[in-house]
């Protein structure tokens, strides 16, 4: 199914049938010096997760990169993933699929204890500790994919398995976009409604940090992302890592 995507995006759009994946894409762009721009494709043959990790985009995905330049330390960059999920998750929620959020950046549809992964987000950025160059949001959304085409590992679905019917593509991205844009101001929000969606609060989790595992019950998240763990000896706050939650 060809889309016709015509978004009404505050931002310019470069579309692609196919492409390696777009978040390389939109790093060319900014070393090229380009501003915002948003980076579209039906299909990536070399999509990326975190860690170099493979991300598997088939045809009829929604793969989108959104470079821009904001004016914030590098620090700050978890508060865009943050945003990136909120958005995700929400309008997934608006075309009928009940998603969630695991902290940091997996959108998921849960039932059961049964989790099953709908979204990723990769975000990128360059630039000195006080201020990034730019920043590059990679949002993964399995739209219109079937989940059989997915690694079954990740236990995948996506919009159109969960609802029985494709979605529009277009509305649908356009309306991620503009929710993006909007959380992405409004930093406040975004915690707000990340807390009201997130799976992970509550739980016990188990997560890897580039310094360690802590393990503990999740009690909070702070901004600009960071998870509150409570270890029974005391509250460590992680601000990245891979997060299993336990039973
Ligand atoms: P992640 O590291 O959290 O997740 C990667 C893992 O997810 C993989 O190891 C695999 O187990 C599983 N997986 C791979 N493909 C899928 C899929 N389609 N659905 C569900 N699970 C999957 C998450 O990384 C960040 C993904 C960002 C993807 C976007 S797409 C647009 C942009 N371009 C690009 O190359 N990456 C981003």
């Amino acid at each position: 199914e060809a889309v016709e995507y015509g978004l009404d995006a505050p931002f310019e759009v470069e579309y692609h049938d196919s492409i390696p994946s777009t978040n390389a894409r939109a790093r060319d762009l900014a070393a090229a010096g380009a501003e915002d721009v948003v980076v579209l494709a039906d299909e990536q043959t070399g999509g990326r997760g975190r860690l170099d990790r493979e991300w598997s985009s088939p045809s009829g995905g929604v793969w989108l990169s959104i470079l821009f330049r904001p004016d914030v330390p590098m620090a700050q960059a978890p508060a865009f993933t943050l945003a990136a999920s909120v958005a995700a998750a929400r309008a997934a929620r608006e075309v009928g699929v009940d998603a969630g959020i695991k902290w940091p950046n997996d959108v998921l549809v849960e039932s059961d204890g049964d989790e099953r992964k709908l979204v990723g987000i990769l975000t990128e950025m360059e630039g000195e500790a006080d201020r990034a160059s730019w920043i590059i949001v990679g949002i993964g959304v399995n739209a219109n994919v079937d989940p059989e085409d997915l690694p079954a590992e990740a236990n995948p679905t996506s919009l159109s398995a969960e609802l029985g019917d494709p979605v529009d593509r277009r509305v649908f991205t356009q309306r991620l976009l503009e929710l993006f844009e909007e959380l992405r101001r409004d930093p406040e929000t975004a915690v707000a409604e990340w807390r009201e969606y997130a799976t992970t609060l509550g739980k016990r989790v188990r997560v890897e940090t580039p310094d360690g595992v802590v393990e503990g019950e999740a009690v909070a998240v702070e901004f600009p992302g960071g998870l509150v763990v409570d270890t029974g000896d005391e509250r460590v706050t992680v601000s990245a890592g891979d997060c299993d939650h336990l039973r």
